[in-house]
């Protein structure tokens, strides 16, 4: 009986966990990361944003930071005091609400000067499903669940 419970269980986990996974970790600038001579403007222009999303800004540590600012700051390159700075070269910012969200390098004139300077909008929920979602889902699902069937079998043989 224990191990037919466990089965229900991870029958459960194979059912849910897809839905909670579908929240996006964006690499601002992609392989370029967190640098001048990005337009992150065109970076972030085919993207929708979503609560639950992350940024994660790449850089090397020391070369560039990264400020959260309001539209003035991002307009007018504003630094805020250095204590607001992200400095680990790995800074991921969860994005918790929705709204414009602005972010600037700190360093140097590279907001000024190179323009490195984020603005993005962040939409409050999921997109409503459209037929093209679904069946854009439906294929990661189906593989997500062929492979916990997978583990469901080989769990079922090893505990026969
Ligand atoms: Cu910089």
């Amino acid at each position: 009986m224990a191990s037919n419970n466990l089965l229900v269980i991870l029958a459960i986990v194979a059912v849910v966990l897809p839905s909670v996974t579908m929240a996006t970790d964006y690499w601002v600038g992609d392989s370029n990361g967190w640098t001048n001579g990005t337009d992150y403007q065109t970076w972030a222009q085919d993207k929708v944003f979503y609560v639950g999303d992350k940024l994660v800004f790449n850089y090397t540590m020391g070369k560039h930071n990264v400020f959260k600012v309001n539209a003035t700051g991002f307009s007018q390159c504003i630094i805020p005091p250095s204590n607001e700075a992200l400095t680990s070269g790995h800074d991921i910012i969860p994005l918790m609400v929705p709204g414009k969200k602005w972010y600037i390098c700190g360093v140097g004139q590279h907001c000024a000067q190179f323009g490195q300077k984020l603005v993005i909008n962040v939409e409050s929920g999921a997109p409503a499903p459209t037929p093209t979602k679904n069946s854009a889902h439906g294929i990661l699902i189906s593989g997500y669940q062929f492979f916990m069937a997978a583990v469901l079998a080989v769990a079922a043989m090893v505990m026969a």
